[in-house]
């Protein structure tokens, strides 16, 4: 009927948290605010980062759902929730970081392209699933496979989610196999968060978690699981989440020069203080986020309160009151981020910087020009704020 417009494809969104910022609306791009994140080491589900290219797909039935494995030597095979829940569950804690988190600094370099994230583009959450290592072991892949009898490589995860980056078809991405069937990599077919069943906007009812990866390889809401041969050839392995240098822009882009990026690199940010802002009292303490990929844990967070020219180092926690060390035979959580905190006493005006180190003595770079890239991924740079104390208080 003229004047009246058919329910869009946005109309079935689930209801979402007031305190997040909204980034973009449709798709639903939100993050918290920078605060809530140091609140608790888990991030609660509701005000966990989203991030979204397509409407959130609607999955009634869960007797029907079920999850296609092809490219395997025999027929394909598919699995129930049934077949999933029945294999031995894992719960395991592990940073999600969106690759464009902190994107928005990166702008004041030169405009990039993409969602304008703050430094909440991330959160920490206890996923509960299946290991992908026994999934594909079930259907005769064997654990550690480098590569399949029929010549498969990569496992590509296709979702049901339909988005426009891919013409209206699916979003998907690859990891190899060999990470695929590594129990030890953790890579998770995960249908809890938090305890809770995974909700409509983080994947309901099953998604990829593939831990110290970016978060563009954590697939949601799970369609199929292909076997292949070469990676994922969709927009978002092939024509996205790629870091270039400094020069090259739109024009002179080829985007096949790249590796679709995996492991995120070391990252902090201070979350107890907004960009600018006007403290009472010269004695502060300064709260944060620190986090690396691949499994690397977090050496060492160097606080400044003078904008990087000295430094203290500030302490580390993923569990209150229990001091972190980030060696592996310890009982920290390999995956997870690492809370930091520091009690500093800064002068009338100070500018507060952080820098993270991780156990492979990886550290944040200084200026965010010299990793300046046209997607805006990976901003890694110092962290700064800028505090005044005010003069009542003086
Ligand atoms: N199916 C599907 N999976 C997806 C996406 C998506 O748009 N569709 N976004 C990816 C990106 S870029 C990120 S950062 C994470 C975000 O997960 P979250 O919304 O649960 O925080 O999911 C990834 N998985
Ligand atoms: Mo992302």
């Amino acid at each position: 009927m003229p004047g009246i417009r058919g329910p869009s494809e946005y109309s079935q969104e689930p209801p979402r948290h007031p305190c997040l910022k909204i980034n973009s609306k449709e798709p639903f791009n939100a993050e918290p605010p920078r605060a809530a994140l140091v609140s608790s080491y888990v991030t609660p589900v509701d005000l966990f980062y989203k991030r979204n290219h397509g409407p959130i797909p609607v999955v009634d039935d869960l007797e029907r759902y079920c999850v296609s494995i092809t490219g395997l030597q025999g027929a394909e095979k598919t699995l129930s929730m049934k077949d999933i829940w029945n294999l031995p569950k894992y719960t395991i804690a592990a940073t999600l970081q969106c690759a464009g988190n902190r994107r928005t600094a990166m702008s004041s370099t030169k405009q990039v392209r993409g969602v304008g994230w703050d430094i909440a583009a991330l959160g920490n959450a206890v996923w509960g699933g299946a290991k992908l290592a026994d999934v594909l072991q079930l259907v005769g892949i064997p654990y550690n496979s480098r590569v399949t009898p029929s010549g498969g490589k990569h496992v590509e995860f296709v979702s049901i989610d339909k988005c426009k980056e891919e013409n209206g078809g699916p979003y998907k991405a690859s990891i190899t196999l060999s990470q695929a069937t590594n129990p030890e990599a953790d890579v998770l077919l995960a249908y809890e968060m938090n305890g809770e069943t995974l909700n409509r906007d983080h994947g309901y009812p099953l998604r990829g978690i593939v831990p110290g990866v970016i978060g563009a390889r954590s697939v949601k809401w799970l369609d199929s699981i292909n076997i292949i041969a070469e990676e994922c050839q969709g927009f978002f392995m092939q024509k996205d989440y790629k870091t270039f240098p400094p020069s090259v822009n739109w024009d002179n882009i080829d985007w096949s020069t790249r590796r679709p990026q995996m492991d995120f690199p070391v990252q902090c940010a201070i979350c107890s203080l907004e960009d600018e802002n006007i403290v009472p009292t010269s004695k502060i303490t300064v709260q944060g986020y620190a986090a690396s990929g691949g499994g690397r844990g977090i050496e060492r967070v160097d606080v400044s309160i003078d904008g990087g020219k000295t430094w203290v180092e500030a302490s580390r926690y993923q569990k209150p009151g229990v001091p972190y060390t980030a060696d592996d035979e310890s009982n920290s959580d390999k995956w997870a981020w690492v809370l930091f905190e520091a009690e500093v006493n800064i002068p009338k005006n100070a500018v507060i910087v952080a820098k993270a180190v991780d156990t492979a003595a990886n550290v944040q770079p200084e200026n965010v020009e010299t990793i300046w890239n046209l997607r805006g991924i990976l901003n890694t740079s110092w962290h700064r704020v800028n505090v005044k104390v005010s003069h009542s208080n003086l």
